[in-house]
């Protein structure tokens, strides 16, 4: 039937015989790229680098079927990551890789490893490499296109499939199942997850049984599931007397023997067979008409290695509803390693490799030819190749124009008010403004939007939802503070509660402009202790230098009461080691204005400048904000340009100390107030000491490293701001570093200078309890800062 299908296919298209010559070829390049990469890396430094031969080998058919034949520019696709060599093959094959870089495979600026979007110069959609997030993140590119297209944008460029291929022990990684229950809430469609069930994964062989499961979990939560178990050649088999039992005996069989036999080809089979058919002589009849060669291509027939099923599998697929397609395929089929349980960084020896190639009709000296023993016209060919429906408008990173910043809308700033609710009031702001950045802007969160102030914000531009929903209370006229009516034009996305799932909507909103050519700005607030729980998957998203707001709060031991559990220490030090974020911890709310203002701007700069002058200031990133919920005494001041730069740069004076001054006093966001009072209580000892406000530690330090290196490399550059901001200070002074997070994200400012450092913060935790209980227990308060300055002082000045 499937080769029925296939001969109705368009005047353009690749028959299937052309379809299984090309993955012949795309197999021959994926083991050729590895293989001469351990050529390389073995040169260099004696050593290998992982085979991954077999594992990239059992999507051959499946993504040959994919780019030569049915995808169009607009779908968007995650490969696997061992998959990539085929990857860069097909690229290769279709014009957008170069020889060079195939060569150069695994080495620095050559092809990588697996698949990258900024590392990678063909044309990836989607990096992949920590299991589970290549897949997941299909999903939510698919949300957000439907946000764009329910606003009526992105028309220009048509409604693609977000395409996942995945490797069948991802499912083992619970982000999977999380994505999967977030897509159902969302009325997920146009996408495709092509699993490949090639039952092993890097130790072990997957149980089979689990698998059954799957399929249930994939149809209940409205997936259809299309599983491609067998090939062409094997129901034609099964069709004849006798091959019924054949079929029985296949299905029964267990994965770890199936794949025993792969490896060990023909005579096993038979051998098999013979003893577990001994009562079936139809069968073994039907078994006996095969050679060994024969009988080896036909029990390894399986659905994901049949171009014809696969192709019509791809081309009747609907999109307005999700599918997954589980293909059967063989861990380095064709390969003399097939289905070894070991095979996973399997390598071929030279002599195989010198063996494949002749089977492949290649030449020696052709081994990177793209139409060499493929018996066709040359020239034709080549054009064929590079003229795929896939390849109709080239490398598909679109652009998406900046969308203006204007000076933000401010709440009345007085008296004392925390960042978080400062948040709130700001964003409600922007919201009453109607501005274009207004219209842009989408926020998200994992079931605490109301808990980190996004409530104002939702009830002015409320939930998305592509069907129209009313709010119940409000309809009634029930009081409520909040009022989420649900609709295609709303602006917030909810979410449950998997911060997994927030990292990877805003990694796809936060590539809106590059996959859908729309520009986004989305901003996530979740609780910043959980940033933790999704750590890899926003270290995922800055990869793909998605970009995007994320907002932390509350934070630290400061949300006291809420929680001992709820107490974030690392999170000052994954603000400052994350590349691709710039972490901000303001004290005040027009500083956490200033540094909104930037960051809209920050986030939209151009992915491709090249960065010379300061870490990633051309080049732009996202922005993560740790915010608190404890009221500050709000400074009245102007807030100059001056200033508003500082802030950005990451600190300011806010009392500068006297040329020559011995102390200073730094502190980060909350402990504004406990740092002013130790200040005003040293001043009598140490007159001249200034009040360092850090606003942000990573920029600051990216801003001294990048000074550092430039100086080491005999460039000359400027001073970097915090050394600028430390000179005043005596050579002989000490600095008191106080933050609620760990100290080492403030006691660097010592090596900056020269200076000695108390660095106070917090290294244990747990202990619910009010503020001033927790700040004295873990000795963050002024009377802790001014035992701290004391101890700077020489013996004599201690006590006045
Ligand atoms: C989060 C994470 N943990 C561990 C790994 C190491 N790793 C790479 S591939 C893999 C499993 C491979 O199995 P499967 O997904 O079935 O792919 P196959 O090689 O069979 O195609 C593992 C554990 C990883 N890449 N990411
Ligand atoms: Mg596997």
């Amino acid at each position: 039937m499937a080769r029925e299908q296939i001969s109705r296919a368009g005047p353009h298209e690749i028959d299937i015989p052309l379809l299984e010559d090309i993955e012949r070829k795309v197999l021959w390049l994926s083991t050729q790229i590895i293989h001469n990469a351990n050529l390389v890396r073995e040169s260099v430094d004696g050593l290998k680098v992982g085979g991954h031969q077999a594992s990239s080998a059992s999507l051959a058919t499946v993504m040959t079927a994919l780019y030569f034949r049915v995808l169009r520019p607009q779908d968007r696709v995650a490969v696997k990551p061992h998959a990539s060599p085929v990857f860069h093959a097909i690229q290769y094959l279709i014009g957008n890789q170069s020889l060079d870089k195939l060569k150069a495979f695994r080495g620095l600026g050559g092809a990588q490893s697996y698949p990258s979007r900024t590392k990678d110069a063909d044309d990836v959609d989607f990096s992949t490499g920590s299991v589970g997030l290549g897949a997941a993140i299909t999903v939510f590119a698919s949300l957000a296109q439907d946000y764009l297209r329910a606003r009526g944008w992105g028309r220009q460029w048509p409604e693609g499939r977000m395409v996942a291929l995945i490797g069948d022990a991802e499912l083992d990684e619970g982000n999977v199942f999380e994505c999967l229950l977030e897509g159902w809430k969302h009325d997920l469609r146009n996408c495709w997850w092509v699993i490949d069930y090639n039952r092993q994964s890097l130790d072990s062989v997957v149980s089979d049984t689990l698998f059954q499961r799957y399929r249930d979990v994939f149809a209940s939560l409205g997936w259809q599931v299309v599983t491609l178990k067998y090939g062409t050649k094997l129901e034609q088999a099964f069709a004849r007397p006798g091959g019924e039992r054949l079929r029985q005996w296949i299905d029964d069989c267990p994965n770890m023997l199936y794949s025993a036999l792969v490896f060990q080809g023909g005579a096993a089979w038979r051998n098999q067979l013979a003893a577990d058919l001994a009562d079936a002589p139809r069968t073994l009849a039907l078994v006996d008409g095969h050679d060994d060669a024969e009988l080896h291509a036909l029990m390894t027939n399986l659905g994901g290695h049949d171009m014809p099923s696969v192709v019509s599998a791809f081309e009747q697929a609907p999109s307005d509803r999700p599918v997954c397609f589980i293909a059967y395929t063989i861990k380095g089929k064709d390969l003399p390693f097939a289905g070894h349980k070991d095979n996973h960084a399997g390598l071929m020896t030279a002599r195989q490799m010198a063996r494949f190639r002749d089977a492949n009709n290649i030449l020696e000296g052709q081994e990177w030819d793209k139409v060499a023993g493929l018996n066709r016209e040359p020239r034709s060919l080549q054009a064929l190749l590079t003229s795929v429906p896939f390849n109709a408008k080239g490398r598909r990173r679109l652009k998406a124009a900046r969308i203006e910043v204007p000076a933000l809308p401010l709440p009345r700033i007085r008296g004392q008010m925390s960042t978080q609710e400062g948040f709130g009031k700001i964003l409600a702001e922007i919201a009453k403004s109607g501005s274009a950045l207004s219209d842009r802007i989408v926020t998200t969160s994992p079931d605490v939007t109301v808990s980190t102030n996004l409530g104002p914000w939702v009830n002015q531009r409320a939930l998305f939802s592509r069907q129209q929903e009313e709010d119940i209370f409000r309809a009634r006229k029930l009081m409520s503070a909040q009022r989420w009516d649900a609709g295609p034009k709303g602006q917030h996305i909810e979410l449950g509660i998997a911060e997994n799932n927030l990292f990877l909507l805003l990694g796809a909103l936060g590539l809106a402009h590059s996959l859908f050519g729309e520009r986004l700005i989305p901003i996530g607030a979740l609780y910043d202790p959980f940033i933790l729980r999704g750590l890899d998957a926003l270290n995922y998203a800055c990869y793909q230098d998605a970009r995007f707001i994320l907002v932390g709060t509350p934070s630290g031991i400061t949300l006291a009461p809420e929680g001992g559990a709820h107490q974030s220490i690392a999170t000052p030090l994954v603000g400052i080691s994350q590349d691709g974020l710039a972490a901000f911890e303001p004290a005040h709310v027009d500083e956490l204005a200033a540094v909104l203002e930037w960051a809209f701007g920050y986030i939209q700069r151009d992915e491709e400048a090249e960065d010379t002058s300061w870490p990633r200031e051309s080049k732009g990133g996202s922005v993560y904000l740790r915010l608190s919920t404890k009221p500050v005494e709000q400074p009245i001041r102007d807030m100059t340009p001056a200033l508003k730069e500082a802030i950005v740069k990451g600190g300011y004076w806010l009392r500068p100390p006297v040329e020559g001054a011995e102390l200073a006093i730094a502190f980060a966001g909350a402990l504004a107030g406990e740092a002013a009072t130790a200040m005003g209580r040293i001043l009598e000892l140490a007159p001249d000491a200034g009040l360092l406000a850090v606003t942000s530690a990573d920029r600051l330090n990216a801003g001294w490293q990048a000074a550092q290196r430039a100086r080491q490399q005999n460039a000359d550059l400027l001073d970097a701001h915090v050394e600028t901001l430390l000179r005043p200070l005596a050579r002989s002074a000490q600095i008191v570093t106080v933050t609620d997070g760990h100290p080492a994200a403030l006691a660097w400012l010592g090596s900056v200078c020269g200076h000695r450092v108390q660095a106070l913060g917090v290294e244990h935790f747990g202990q619910t309890g009010t503020v001033p209980d927790l700040y004295r227990t873990y000795r963050i308060d002024a009377d802790a800062i001014v035992e701290a300055c004391l101890a700077t002082l020489p013996k004599g000045r201690r006590r006045s």
